[in-house]
C-alpha cells in the first residue's frame, strides 16, 4: 500500500499507562494497532497498522499542549487534564468513557481542629483553586507533582485535590474523601486547524471512535 500524502497522515498524541492500555482496545476496532509496544520499545513515535496513523506517546499533562499546537492532530486525555489545562485551543468532541475516575477533596480520617485556612496539596492547582474560590473558602494551594497523599500525614497539607477510582490509596494512608469535585473520564481533543485541513480523515476517525464507544456522532452524521 502507498502510504498516504503528509496532509493526510494523522498524529495522535497519548500517554503510557492506564490511558494508553484503556484506549487501545477501542483504536484497535478502528484498525489501528501499533505496531510497538510503548511498554517495551522506547520509541516515542509509534507506526500503527494503519500507514497514515502514527502515535506519539508523550506524558498525560502534555497532550494538551501537543494538540493545541498542532503537534498532533488528535489526542486522548483525561478530562483532569483538560480542565487544569490553561487554554482552549482544541475541539473536545468525544468521552471516550475510559479511565474513569472521580476528583476530589480528601483528608485525615481523624481531623484535627479545624485551622484558620486550609492548605490544600495538589497536582491540579487551577481546578483547586476554581473549586474553593466558588464555595468562598479561603485556601492556600501547595503544588506537587505526585504522592499527594503523603502530605496530610507529613504536615504539609490539611488536604489534598486527588483521583479516586476504587478509594484503597486514601484508605492505605488513613484519608477519606470528602468532596466530590467532578467525575473524570478520557477525552478525544482535536487541533482546530486539523479539522479544516484534514477534515474527512478526522471526522471519519472520530465517527469510527463514537461508533465504537456507542457514543451519538459529534459534527452530525454521513
Ligand atoms: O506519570 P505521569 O506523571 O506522566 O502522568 P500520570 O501519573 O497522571 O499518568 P497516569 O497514567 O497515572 O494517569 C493518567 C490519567 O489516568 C489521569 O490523568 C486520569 O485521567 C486517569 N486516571 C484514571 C487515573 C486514575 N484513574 C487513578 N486512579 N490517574 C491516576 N489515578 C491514581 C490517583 O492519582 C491515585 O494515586 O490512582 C490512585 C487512586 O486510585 P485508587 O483506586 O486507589 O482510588
Ligand atoms: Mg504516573
Amino acid at each position: 500500500m502507498n502510504p498516504a500524502p503528509d496532509s493526510e497522515q494523522l498524529v495522535i498524541a497519548v500517554s503510557k499507562g492506564r490511558i494508553f492500555k484503556d484506549a487501545m482496545p477501542l483504536l484497535e476496532r478502528v484498525g489501528v494497532r501499533p505496531t510497538d509496544d510503548p511498554d517495551v520499545s522506547r520509541k516515542l513515535i509509534l507506526d500503527t497498522t494503519d500507514p497514515a496513523i502514527k502515535l506519539v506517546i508523550i506524558r498525560a499533562s502534555d497532550v494538551p499542549t501537543y494538540v493545541e499546537y498542532g503537534a498532533a492532530d488528535i489526542g486522548i486525555a483525561g478530562k483532569d487534564v483538560l480542565l487544569e489545562y490553561e487554554g482552549d485551543g482544541y475541539y473536545e468532541p468525544l468521552d471516550l468513557q475510559i479511565a474513569r475516575c472521580r476528583l476530589m477533596v480528601a483528608g485525615p480520617d481523624h481531623e484535627r481542629l479545624p485551622p484558620t485556612r486550609l492548605r490544600v496539596a495538589t497536582k491540579y492547582p487551577a481546578i483547586t483553586r476554581r473549586y474553593f474560590a466558588e464555595k468562598g473558602v479561603q485556601i492556600e494551594v501547595i503544588k506537587l507533582y505526585g504522592s499527594m497523599e503523603l502530605a496530610p500525614l507529613v504536615g504539609l497539607a490539611d488536604r489534598i485535590v486527588d483521583l479516586v477510582d476504587t478509594g484503597n490509596t486514601l484508605r492505605a494512608n488513613g484519608l477519606k474523601p470528602l468532596e466530590h469535585i467532578c467525575d473524570v473520564s478520557s477525552r478525544l481533543i482535536v487541533n482546530k486547524a486539523a479539522l479544516k485541513t484534514k477534515h474527512a480523515r478526522v471526522t471519519g476517525l472520530v465517527r469510527q471512535l463514537a461508533a465504537a464507544v456507542g457514543a451519538s456522532s459529534p459534527w452530525g452524521a454521513s
